[in-house]
């Protein structure tokens, strides 16, 4: 019985994406379904094996964040590439989410050095903003996403409060 729902549900998404022409899958396509049902103004996009949830609307401090997302065994968002940098930013400007969002990358532990949620050092600048001494500033130590100016913003941890993207694996 619960095979046969299983399949039942691929054959109607399979239907819905032929519906929906050219083999485009809905954005909710291989997001956990747990985060998907979970509440609050938010969209999704999925590309490659990263499935991002932007939460929208939800201002809040770094921490915060980054225990959202772990609720759900994500984590802040890591751009690692300018390709899914820019991915980000223009999935943010299409859905007209103009404001700063946390991702995951902070230089808390020591000035100037940034690190990923997962330990990882920050390896491209391309996008870090520079503007009286950003990024290398103590006080401001967690990192943005700005939309508007394309680049990465630092801010206080815990007095700036910001929406959030956090990231997840596909399941498949
Ligand atoms: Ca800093």
């Amino acid at each position: 019985m619960f095979a046969f729902d299983a399949n039942l549900h691929t054959l109607i998404a399979t239907a819905l994406q032929a519906l929906t022409g050219t083999g485009i899958t809905t954005v909710e396509n291989g997001c956990p379904t747990n985060v998907v049902k979970s509440v609050g103004s938010q969209f999704f996009s999925v590309l490659g094996d990263a499935c991002f949830q932007f939460v929208t609307n939800d201002d809040v401090p770094f921490e915060t964040a980054q225990k959202t997302c772990r609720q759900h065994n994500g984590t802040l968002a890591m751009p690692k590439t300018k390709y899914i940098n820019d991915f980000l930013l223009q999935e943010m400007q299409r859905r007209q989410q103009l404001k700063p969002m946390w991702i995951g990358m902070q230089d808390t532990i020591r000035e100037g050095i940034y690190v990923w949620e997962d330990g990882s050092q920050v390896r491209h600048w391309g996008n870090m903003h520079y503007f009286n001494g950003e990024p290398f500033s103590s006080g401001e130590d967690c990192l943005a996403l700005n939309p508007l100016d394309w680049q990465w913003h630092d801010f206080d941890c815990s007095n700036e409060k910001h929406s959030f993207i956090c990231q997840y694996d596909v399941q498949s």
